[in-house]
């Protein structure tokens, strides 16, 4: 039997609207822009694979117009004619002539996973080893920037069990008026859920240091990089000073970054997310360097739709602990889906599927209308 190859890479930009405006600290989103990667095989098997980042370049140094150019022009050449079913060769090809781009390098690594689960009939959770949970609960992010309304939304997560743990984006504005829009939904919400914030870098050293004390005194379980990636001294600091535990999230933006992370102290609990790592088995790798650290988990995104989504929990759904569990909710701040058969999030949790791949099958019609021209 000869070995299936890798035929063609295709990619398609998506832009979907949001259910309201995101408000994060850098950007304000009112839609959110997929990159969906479509691998053929020989053997005419698919795989589908996902980047996404949030607000062109606002977020990260890969946009989505990047990302497609970049899979194109120089990932799509090292691959096409290779064998399909040797994830570690094709990785390894990539690695030996393109530096970074960890949002494409993911989407091809989640392709390739996707196309090899469905050729020996295994969900990806089983081809990374076998899943230890088969949900994870995913947290939702408050982020209308309007106290109310954030609060009313918090309630209706609450009644309808979706969500009973808040991730509130602050950082846009002076940080006294976002301790008190933080005190007073974590005042309005009470034990009945876990509120955290992300800064998204904005704050320096000294104003973290004072706002920190002061969160954790509201009742914030967990403050999300609260000052710039690039320090990790700096980030030690704040976090030894902090009485709520801080987590990093830009300041990985490399396996090798969550390594420095952890040798220099800076951060007691990582978010781990596919993208800024280079796809579910590169997040992995941060994840053991954060185990073998002590460390805590965390299950991040990038507000990836369902594709993108689904591969982070299958490999999240591997891990021996997810302290701090997830906020995989991309797909339900979408108004619309690319796939046939939407993720199912019920009880707090996403559920992970247990089909061959990822589990996911396109909506070729959704994926036309949506897709830029
Ligand atoms: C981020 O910075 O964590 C994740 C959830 C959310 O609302 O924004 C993202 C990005
Ligand atoms: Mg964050």
């Amino acid at each position: 039997m000869s070995l299936p190859l890798i035929e063609s890479l295709e990619t398609l930009i998506v832009d979907l609207p949001t259910i309201r405006p995101h408000k994060l600290a850098m950007h304000t989103m009112q839609h959110q822009t997929l990159v969906i990667l479509r691998l053929r095989c020989s053997d005419g098997i698919e795989g589908v694979g996902e980047a996404t980042t949030i607000g062109g370049l606002a977020y990260a140094g890969e946009s989505p117009e990047s990302i497609k150019t970049n899979i194109d022009t120089y990932f799509a050449p090292l691959l096409v004619g290779q064998p399909a079913g040797n994830i570690n060769a094709a990785m390894l090809r990539i690695d030996r002539s393109v530096r970074a781009n960890t949002f494409a390098r993911s989407a091809v690594e989640t392709a390739l996973l996707d196309a090899q689960g469905k050729r020996l009939g295994l969900p990806v959770a089983e081809l990374l080893g076998g899943r230890v949970r088969d949900g994870l609960e995913v947290a939702w992010t408050l982020a209308s920037g309007d106290t109310s309304k954030d609060i009313d939304e918090a309630e209706r997560m609450l009644d309808l069990r979706r969500h009973r743990i808040f991730k509130l984006k602050i950082g846009s504005r002076d940080a006294a008026l976002d301790i008190a829009h933080v005190a007073a939904i974590k005042r309005a919400l009470g034990e009945r859920a876990s509120v955290r914030v992300d800064v998204n870098q904005a704050w320096s050293e000294a104003v973290a240091i004072r706002a920190c004390q002061a969160l954790g005194d509201a009742g914030v379980d967990l403050i999300e990089q609260p000052i710039p990636r690039q320090d990790v001294q700096a980030q030690a600091r704040v976090s030894a000073r902090s009485p709520a535990p801080i987590m990093a999230d830009e300041a990985i933006e490399s396996v090798e970054d969550s390594f420095n992370l952890a040798r220099g102290g800076a951060a007691p609990v990582f978010a781990l997310k596919i993208a800024k790592n280079g796809g579910p088995r590169a997040v992995l790798r941060s994840a053991y360097i954060a185990e073998a650290a002590g460390i805590a988990l965390y299950g991040g995104t990038m507000l990836e739709g369902s594709v993108g989504t689904l591969a982070s929990a299958h490999a999240f759904a591997t891990l021996s602990k997810l302290e701090w569990h997830t906020e995989l909710f991309g797909p339900l701040l979408l108004t619309e889906d690319i796939l046939v058969n939407v993720p199912v999030y019920r009880d707090f949790e996403l559920k992970i599927p247990t089909t061959p791949g990822l589990g996911v099958e396109l909506d070729e019609e959704r994926l036309q209308r949506f897709c830029r021209r």
